[in-house]
């Protein structure tokens, strides 16, 4: 692992169309799992990519495969996985439903190590419906310190929260009974991400239009899991001498420090395909009181 003078690979930090990268440690090592950037038709399959400093990457091909879910039958992607009990559980999104008549959503898969081969662990999505509007993708999965699991979730403007059962592969209900909580912040499109720094949780997500330059990332903070998430301003977003379109991320802390990197895809200025994004990492910074500062993109 490394410490405050980490270096990176240089962005994007690895080759190929990827997006959409949730970040975790596991086993000591650095983790990215992305979405496969392609057309629908050929997002039928995960990578995964490992590193121990940031800058060497290690790819893992085909950690989970459409085929092996058996309702998945048009796309999958933004993964999210996350280690409980010594198994690895990577909630996926896959079919894009347009309506609650349609067989699709949220799926979850396990697996014994995080490079997989993961399986499917329930045989149906777990979350298969549009509730509150939030279409069901873009799956996002944080555990607290205090055990309690949840699974952020939402496209169409539209931001859910559930809880997980410690089995990870159901759900539980809130205090007040609620299954599905609504937790959308202002402008929020899709892609959330939580982490917790000093107690407070940091809510993130994407914002702009999806495959447009203005694609972006804000945030909120609270003093709860489930909210309320005021909108407190953006941390990403693109620069016309680098890359457009950057968005949806995941978050890699260096073990130990107050040290945050935000992974995240983003579009070079070279292409105007939809699908070409690629995977970069910049640094994220805090001010003194708590507020993040505005990531500066880099070729770094
Ligand atoms: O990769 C497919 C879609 O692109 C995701 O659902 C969105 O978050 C956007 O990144």
């Amino acid at each position: 692992m490394t410490s405050s003078s980490s270096k990176t690979s240089g962005n994007p930090i690895f080759p190929g169309w990827y997006a959409d990268p949730e970040a975790r440690i596991f086993e000591g090592n650095y983790w990215i799992y992305p979405t496969y950037s392609a057309p629908y038709e050929q997002q039928a399959f995960f990578d995964a990519f490992y590193s121990k400093d940031l800058v060497e990457w290690t790819k893992v091909e085909n950690i989970l495969k459409m085929a092996d879910i058996s309702w998945a039958w048009r796309a999958m992607w933004a993964p999210s996985p996350i280690e409980r009990g010594g198994k690895y559980y990577y909630y996926f999104a896959a079919n894009d439903i347009q309506s609650d008549d349609e067989l699709g959503g949220i799926g979850v898969a396990v697996a014994d190590k995080p490079e997989g081969p993961f399986r499917d662990a329930i045989g149906r999505p777990l979350i298969d419906k549009f509730h509150h509007g939030a279409q069901p993708i873009d799956p996002h999965v944080y555990i607290d310190d205090d055990g309690s699991a949840y699974l952020y979730y939402g496209g169409w403007g539209h931001c859910n929260v559930v809880k997980l059962n410690e089995d990870m592969i159901s759900l539980d209900t809130f205090e007040d009974g609620e299954v599905y909580k609504e937790v959308t912040p202002e402008l929020f499109v899709e892609g959330p991400c939580m982490i917790k720094r000093g107690g407070s949780y940091y809510f993130m997500w994407a914002e702009g239009g999806w495959g447009q330059p203005d694609y972006s990332v804000a945030y909120a903070i609270s003093s709860s899991p489930i909210g309320p998430f005021e909108r407190v301003g953006k941390i990403l977003q693109q620069n016309p001498d680098i890359a457009t379109s950057a968005g949806h991320h995941g978050m890699i802390q260096i073990p130990g420090e107050d040290e945050w990197y935000i992974v995240y895809h983003r579009r070079p200025l070279t292409e105007t395909d939809r699908n070409h994004r690629a995977v970069c990492i910049d640094r994220m910074f805090f001010n003194e009181d708590g507020t993040i500062q505005p990531v500066q993109i880099t070729f770094e």
